[in-house]
């Protein structure tokens, strides 16, 4: 085993020169065709490899790891988020939990603050008339969309991405306030003037937008319940580039068919890919704007995240500790 080359097992189609790498450092098997693999070939993978890399489209549950050959050490996942991996199920057998934290965090504060600006100034409905060559000519009281300096915004997460977000709204002119398991320091409090609510109730009561950039982990499924989500006011708006779980999203939906919340931004959704035809129909009605889980989409940002798992899979294979090691105390 000392002079092998691992056997990775790449369930998605990586980008060009990661796979390159992979190929030269290990005995990659890679996904070219993207197509995602079933069940049945996940277990097979799982049976035979030294590392998957999965990413958040593979379902690696406690059956699936219950299935796991004696070779099996790492679960290397191209992703930041792990919700798609049963971790205490992968630990509890032996098998190490790699993430790729940190070289997403711009890219996806870019996309939630994109979302605030597309949700409030009407970008998707002006596009899709200028396509349409339906434009009529300036009018105005035509197209109409809401200001957004000086209004407040709530972030529900104050981790990296929360913090990137609060720095890019601040220029924008938004309040910052927001609601994290831990109050994060006071230097950092004081740069980004935020707010801190101890109650998500109360928070969610007084704000004009509301961001959700915390992980999905059992903790925070439907966090945004029926209940909480009736705290919101009639004019606010909910941006999503988390993980649909967070939110319920029938109740939301419910809400805006009602009116009850004036839109939404949603690059994630509780049943991906499925979509709901009620969503899609409130999207068509320039009430949300709804992306297909873009946040992290840029060609240096899924160049980085394949550059982490790389580094994951040689740093644990060489006998030393991984730099994004997933640790239970983190869910
Ligand atoms: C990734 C994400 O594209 O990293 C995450 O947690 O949500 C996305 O930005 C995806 O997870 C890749 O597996």
């Amino acid at each position: 085993m000392v002079n092998k080359k691992p056997l990775v097992v790449v369930t998605r189609k990586l980008p060009d020169a990661i796979e390159a790498r992979m190929g030269e450092l290990f005995e990659a098997q890679l996904n070219t065709s993207d197509t995602p693999m079933t069940p049945a070939e996940l277990a097979a993978a799982m049976k035979s490899a030294d590392v998957l890399v999965p990413t958040v489209t593979d379902r690696i549950d406690a059956a699936l790891i219950a299935q796991a050959g004696e070779q099996m050490r790492l679960i290397a996942n191209f992703g930041n988020g792990v919700d798609n991996i049963d971790v205490a199920a992968a630990l509890n057998h032996g098998i190490a939990v790699t993430n790729t934290p940190g070289v997403l965090t711009e890219d996806t504060a870019d996309m939630t603050m994109a979302l605030i600006l597309a949700v409030m100034r009407r970008l998707v409905e002006g596009a899709r008339i200028m396509t349409a060559g339906d434009w009529p000519g300036w009018s105005p009281t035509w197209m109409l969309g809401h200001r957004i300096s000086g209004k407040r915004l709530g972030i529900l997460g104050m981790g990296r991405i929360g913090q990137a977000l609060a720095h890019r709204a601040r220029a924008f002119g938004l309040q910052i306030h927001y609601h994290n398991r831990r109050r994060v320091p006071p230097a950092v409090e004081t740069e980004l003037e935020a707010t801190y609510w101890d109650s998500l109730d109360q928070m969610l009561a007084r704000m004009d937008f509301v961001s959700i950039n915390c992980p999905h982990t059992p903790a925070t499924y439907h966090l945004l319940s029926a209940r909480r989500l009736k705290y919101l006011h009639p004019e606010a708006i909910l941006i999503n580039t988390a993980r649909g779980e967070i939110v319920d999203e029938n109740a939301l939906t419910r809400m805006l068919e009602a009116d009850e919340i004036a839109g939404a931004g949603l690059d994630v959704f509780e049943h991906a890919p499925a979509v709901s035809d009620k969503l899609i129909a409130l999207a068509k009605a320039g009430k949300v704007t709804l992306l297909p889980h873009m946040g992290s989409a840029t060609f240096e940002g899924r160049a980085d995240m394949g550059e982490k798992v790389i580094i994951n899979i040689k740093t644990f294979m060489d006998g030393h500790r991984p730099p994004d090691r997933v640790l239970p105390s983190m869910l």
